[in-house]
């Protein structure tokens, strides 16, 4: 079997306005989803990080790609796996996921491993995790990811969409949009993004949470804060955040050095809040040292920006072997990410956490997938007895996302833009800002 033809296309998505540290979520959400057909007739596909980087990056891999053997990529394109980089150059502490070119290349291997991996699994009757080590589990386990959030449902124009879960910028509006995220979805886990309002109100807010659902929350500022006040955080919050709880605190404040910094002071003062990362640590040059100064005590991996799903795997048995926790990041995104993650996830025996969404955020007017939206139950996607990824694209969708990309303004994300447009014309990305 060899590919014959590659097809990027470049698509937006609406998305709510979401507040983290970063910023504000823009109204439409850019994503690339790549086809790739073999001589056979078979397409496999991906979806990856969107705007015209990521999407130019898989156009100039096509002369590498056509003619080759999809079972031989690791062989074929070995150079782009690892990216380029550690430590506070190669993190996602300045730039949003997916902005990185450190990343870039670990990125595109990503997409274009995920492709061949469903096109694999189509040529042989395979469900992709079966492909990779075979499954250990058969639905895999989402969280509510709560955000601080302006009205407005995302979409701009004559495309402007319904705010189905309103405002929340207080702990009563965090508490009311989980019991609808839980209500539609049956999450029990809370992945809640903050960094956005004074730590103290973010310290009630998740005190409201656990009073509210009793689940276990995980808490992240995306960087927001110094060493003090995470450690003040952290102390505040040693019990609702505590590991018997199943809770952690995700990179509260920026570099491995802050992390280990903020781990000392915790354990110095008896308090079990496990820290985890997905901006400190974001490749395995990243390892040596997290594990050595015991930074981070969970990884959260992601098979889009660590090259693909294989290598989630790889990290995923060093966590094992060296007592570190995975959890999964994500960002916004559609059905074929969503199955991806729930395929990867489910090929991994050492997840230890259930993994993050940004999926009920998007809409059922922007899926692509044939059927519309992937189903949860009771929290879970549940990996389809079809083979690959196990979703087919909606090509009429699929057309409309490119013509909503065709009218976007921009071409990348920019929280801080939006911020200013919308919040504070002289708004800055401080870090620390508390
Ligand atoms: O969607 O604004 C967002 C998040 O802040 C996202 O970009 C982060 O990458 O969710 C992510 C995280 O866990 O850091
Ligand atoms: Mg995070």
């Amino acid at each position: 079997m060899r590919i014959s033809e590659i097809a990027v296309h470049r698509i937006a998505i609406a998305d709510p306005p979401l507040r983290s540290s970063y910023g504000l979520h823009q109204p439409y959400a850019l994503r690339t989803i790549l086809e790739i057909k073999s001589d056979d007739g078979i397409t496999g596909i991906a979806e990856t990080y969107g705007g015209e980087a990521p999407a130019d990056a898989l156009e100039k891999l096509r002369p590498r790609l056509i003619g080759a053997n999809p079972f031989r990529l690791t062989g074929t394109l070995a150079d782009m796996v690892e990216g380029k980089g550690s430590g506070d150059a190669r993190s996602q502490t300045m730039l949003v996921p997916g902005e990185n070119p450190l990343d870039a290349t670990a990125r595109t291997y990503s997409a274009v491993e995920t492709a061949c991996l469903d096109l694999i699994g189509r040529a042989t009757g395979q469900p992709l995790c079966d492909l990779i080590g075979g499954r250990v589990r058969d639905a895999v386990p989402f969280s509510a990811y709560p955000f601080y959030k302006h009205a407005g449902g995302g979409g701009e124009g004559d495309d402007k969409r319904e705010d189905e879960y309103g405002e929340a910028l207080s702990p009563e509006g965090i508490v009311a949009q989980v019991r609808q995220l839980i209500a539609k979805y049956g999450f029990k886990d809370i992945k809640f993004k903050t960094g956005v309002l004074d730590p103290d109100i973010e310290i009630e807010s998740v005190r409201a949470l656990r009073k509210a659902f009793g689940l276990p929350v995980r808490m992240d500022p995306n960087c927001a804060w110094s060493v003090e006040t995470s450690i003040r955080v952290g102390k505040e919050l040693r019990e609702e955040l505590g590991s018997a709880t199943g809770g952690y605190l995700e990179d509260p404040t920026a570099s491995i050095s802050g992390m280990t910094a903020v781990r000392r002071a915790l354990l110095d003062a008896g308090c079990n809040v496990p820290l985890a990362s997905n901006v400190a640590v974001t490749c395995f040059a990243d390892l040596p040292q997290a594990i050595r100064e015991d930074a981070v005590q969970i990884v959260l991996c992601d098979h889009h920006y660590w090259g693909g799903m294989r290598q989630v795997q790889h990290l995923a048995k060093i966590c094992a072997t060296w007592g570190l926790g995975l959890s999964m990041h994500s960002n916004s995104h559609l059905g074929v990410s969503l199955m991806a993650m729930a395929h990867v996830a489910a090929a991994t025996p050492h997840l230890s956490y259930a993994c993050d969404t940004h999926y009920p955020w998007s809409q059922a007017k922007d899926e692509i997938v044939v059927g519309g939206r992937i189903k949860f139950v009771e929290g879970s996607v549940v990996i389809p007895e079809k083979p690959g990824l196990g979703v087919d694209l909606d090509h009429d969708q699929l057309a409309r996302g490119r013509e909503r990309y065709a009218k976007c303004p921009y071409r990348k994300r920019d929280d801080t833009a939006e911020m200013r447009k919308h919040v504070d014309p002289n708004w800055e990305r401080l870090l620390p800002r508390w």
